[in-house]
Parts: structure tokens; C-alpha cells; sequence
């Protein structure tokens, strides 16, 4: 494959040029050779987490196996799994295999408790995140020379600064407007003529309803293609949005413990997301047993990262709940589809992009002055956007203000909106066994 750093496309390339690819050796790789190539990888990750990593060690030894013991792809199902607890267990930096010194850039996303989940890159690992964000602004059909309008939040998101990055290498314009302010992002899509629009899939829907109010018809303007993800949706909601804002509607898949975004993208034939295989292994397994699954069968997807250097990871447990398939695409990109996310497996609600666990904020109500241990969220979807209610029960000496205060406590410690309703004492239904504390009355993603 040719280094790293070299620019792949010609310069002047026509919008609609059929299988157009960023890098197009490593995207239509033959498979026998992708899996060669796979293997290399897998056993240099698998020295350098042993050699790098007490924790990726101890579990290896407990498992009986050594890095040298892998052999084929399919000696993978002998290594241990790694969680996402693991990486709050050794919090903020201890997963990583190389010295802090070494990192380009640290990002977050939150976990099970107040602590956040931290990640880090080197400069190399940003490097081969950018490629790998230009692959799949490519693959969705985005082109050197677009405009593209990156309405992803910047910060410790890894949503922003993944997109942005990945737009600048492919050779694109980014406008790195973040999230917010609606009505000027609507103004900015029409002024800078951006033809790919970068969100999740509910602040699409958000942009194209402030349009509609404000009489911009965005369906005329020079959009063509939006890549959204970071949480889930449905079939329903890619006709909506594209009917809404006059584009092609990709998928977008990626998690900040594997990358960020660009770890799966659907090309334009929309049917599946392409996971970049020369970098990522891909299994399905069953939830509860940890058992591999075949192909085609719907279980809990499982990534295991091949050129990461910051944090290598094996055999990680997304939680995300899906299909894989290998059969022909007629891209003619020869790397696996991960057909839609149709949910997870754990507990985590993903709210207008941010992900709460129902624990955190269990956290910051437990303790508050005037309330009661018991509590539901209720998650409803108003126009395009989730609301989130919080039903607490008060002790009875409820002060005026406690709603706002509760509110307001939750914002700062978690960073979600929400609204709260305080109910009187007994008014919070009682667990029967397992506590059923969320109510989601959002449509499900079909
Ligand atoms: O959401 C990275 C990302 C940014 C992906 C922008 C795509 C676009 P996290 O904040 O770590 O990273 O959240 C990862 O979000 O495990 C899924 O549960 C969910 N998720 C991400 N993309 C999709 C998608 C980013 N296309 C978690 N469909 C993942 C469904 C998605 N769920």
C-alpha cells in the first residue's frame, strides 16, 4: 500500500464519476489478501498489548494464550474480551500502550458512572483516523473540492474533530460549525453552498425544520449528501431526512473506544456499512455466552483494532447489536457490511448524541437535599429531537425550586438537557424485581 501521507485522488474528479475510492488498493483489496494482511496486523497488536499493557497481559495469561499462539484469524475467539468498564477501572490513561508523552490528543465519552471514558491518539493514530474518515467521506460520495458542513460537536466528542479532519485530508473544505445556533447554520449552509452536511440524525431533522420555519428551502440549495450517525435511526427517519434537505442520507458508524467516526460507512448504495477491514476485525458474538455467531446472525458486535497504537484494543464489546455480511457489494469494495445498529445490549441512552447511563444519573439525584431514592426517565422524541423527562419523588419537604435545581445539577454534572418533574411520595412506581427505570416512548429504529 502506498505511504501513509500521500495524496490519493487527482485533483479534479467528476462529482458523479461511478466507484470513486480514496484509496482504492486498500478498499477493493482481495480478500485473501486482506485477511494476510489482517493477520500481520493481529499479532503485532497482540505483542504490543502484551508488552505494553499489564492489564491486556494479565488477561492473556489468565487465558492461557500468548500473542505468538495466534496463528490464524480464527485462534482470535481464545482471547479475552475487553469492556468498557475496563477502561473506567483504569482510569484516565491505563489501557494506553504508549507514554502519555507520546499522545497527539486525548478525547471522552461518558461511562457508567460521573468518570468519563478517555482515549487517546498518537500523532500516527490521528493520521490513520483522518485516511480513514476521508475512506468514508469517499465511500458516502463526498469528493475533493466539497464544501462540507460539520455540524458534529467539537470538543471531547470525538465527532467534530474526527469529521474535520477527515474532510481536510480528503481535500474538501470543512466549516466547522459544531452543533447549535440552528437558525445560523441554515443561513451558512446556504451562503457557503455546502454540498455534504456532517450531523447526528436528529440535528439534521432539527436544521431542516428551522429551515422550513424560517421559508429556506434547503431541498434547492447545493446539498447532495449528509453522513450522519452517533446514535441510532431508522429506515424511516433516512426517508424523512432525505425528502427534508434534498440529499442522500449515509450512515455513519464509530465509537470512541475503537476511533470515532469512520470505523463503518455505507457507500451509495446505502445497504450496509462497509468496515475498514485493514484496520479493524469485525465478529459478532452472542450476548450472553460471549460465543462467536455466524455470519448473518444478529448478536453483539466485537471490534479488535489492527494498527491503534495509543490504545490497541481486542476483542472489544460494543454493546451495539447488529448484522454482519461478506457478500458482494457492487461498490466493489471488498470489505465487510455491518448492516444497521439496530440497538444495544446495556443500558446506555444515547440523548441528541450525548450518552447517559441511567447510573449517572441515579448519581447526581442520590444525595440532592429533598428527594427520594426513586426515580424513572422517560425518553420521548418531540418532532425530531429525544426529550428526556426525570420523574423524581420528593421526601415531602419539596422546596419551590427543586425542579429547576435537579435540572439544573444534571446539566452540569452530566451535560444532558432534561427536563424534571417532581412527584409526591409513593407517586414513582416500585420495582417488582428488576427496576424498570427507563420508559422510552421513542419510535424504534426499524
Ligand atoms: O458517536 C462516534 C461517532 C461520531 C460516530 C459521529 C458517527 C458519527 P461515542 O460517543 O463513543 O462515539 O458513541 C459510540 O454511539 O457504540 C453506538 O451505540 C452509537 N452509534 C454511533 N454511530 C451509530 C450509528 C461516536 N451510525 C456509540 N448507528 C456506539 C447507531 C451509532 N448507533
Amino acid at each position: 500500500m502506498s505511504a501513509m501521507l500521500q495524496p490519493r485522488f487527482q485533483a479534479r474528479v467528476h462529482h458523479r464519476q461511478r466507484a470513486w475510492y480514496f484509496d482504492r488498493e486498500a478498499e477493493t483489496l482481495p480478500r485473501e489478501r486482506l485477511e494476510r494482511l489482517q493477520l500481520k496486523r493481529l499479532r503485532a497488536t497482540l505483542k504490543d498489548c502484551f508488552e505494553n499493557v499489564a492489564l491486556h497481559r494479565s488477561r492473556m495469561q489468565a487465558a492461557g494464550v500468548r500473542p505468538a499462539d495466534i496463528r490464524s484469524l480464527q485462534d482470535l475467539v481464545q482471547l479475552p474480551f475487553t469492556l468498557k468498564s475496563d477502561l473506567r477501572d483504569h482510569y484516565p490513561f491505563g489501557l494506553f500502550a504508549r507514554p502519555r508523552k507520546l499522545l497527539a490528543r486525548l478525547h471522552a465519552s461518558s461511562g457508567t458512572t460521573g468518570k468519563p471514558t478517555v482515549v487517546g491518539y498518537t500523532h500516527k493514530d490521528i493520521a490513520t483516523w483522518a485516511e480513514l474518515m476521508a475512506r468514508s467521506f469517499a465511500c458516502a460520495g463526498a469528493r475533493p473540492g466539497d464544501v462540507v458542513h460539520n455540524a458534529y460537536g467539537y470538543g471531547l466528542f470525538t465527532g467534530g474533530l474526527g469529521a474535520h479532519y477527515g474532510a481536510e485530508r480528503l481535500g474538501a473544505t470543512v466549516v466547522p460549525v459544531s452543533g447549535g445556533g440552528t437558525e445560523r447554520q441554515v443561513a451558512l449552509l446556504q451562503d457557503f453552498g455546502a454540498r455534504v452536511l456532517c450531523a447526528t440524525p436528529s440535528y439534521a431533522l432539527n436544521i431542516a425544520e428551522v429551515a422550513e420555519r424560517e421559508g429556506v428551502d434547503l431541498k434547492r440549495g447545493a446539498l447532495e449528501i449528509g453522513l450522519f450517525g452517533a446514535e441510532p435511526w431508522s429506515e424511516a427517519m433516512r426517508r424523512e431526512i432525505e425528502a427534508k434537505l434534498g440529499l442522500k442520507a449515509v450512515d455513519i458508524y464509530g465509537l470512541s473506544e475503537i476511533m470515532g467516526p469512520g470505523v463503518a460507512v455505507e457507500c451509495e448504495a446505502q445497504d450496509g456499512l462497509h468496515g475498514w477491514e485493514d484496520h479493524f476485525l469485525f465478529e459478532i458474538v452472542e450476548p450472553e455466552s460471549g460465543e462467536p455467531l455466524p455470519e448473518g446472525a444478529s448478536g453483539e458486535l466485537v471490534i479488535t483494532t489492527l494498527t491503534k497504537q495509543a490504545l490497541p484494543m481486542i476483542r472489544y464489546r460494543t454493546r451495539d447489536v447488529t448484522r454482519l455480511t461478506r457478500s458482494r457489494c457492487g461498490c466493489g469494495r471488498t470489505h465487510l457490511r455491518i448492516k444497521r445498529i439496530t440497538g444495544r445490549n446495556d443500558d446506555m441512552l444515547i440523548i441528541r448524541g450525548v450518552n447517559v447511563y441511567p447510573s449517572q444519573i441515579e448519581a447526581v439525584l442520590v444525595g440532592l437535599p429533598g428527594i427520594a431514592p426513586h426515580y424513572q426517565l422517560v425518553l420521548e422524541r418531540r418532532g425530531s429531537l429525544d426529550e428526556l423527562t426525570v420523574e423524581v419523588e420528593s421526601t415531602g419537604f419539596a422546596s419551590q425550586d427543586l425542579e429547576k435545581r435537579v435540572s439544573h445539577h444534571i446539566k452540569s454534572r452530566i451535560g444532558v438537557t432534561a427536563a424534571v418533574v417532581v412527584k409526591q411520595p409513593g407517586e414513582v412506581p416500585r420495582s417488582q424485581g428488576k427496576a424498570v427505570r427507563v420508559r422510552d416512548l421513542r419510535p424504534k429504529a426499524s
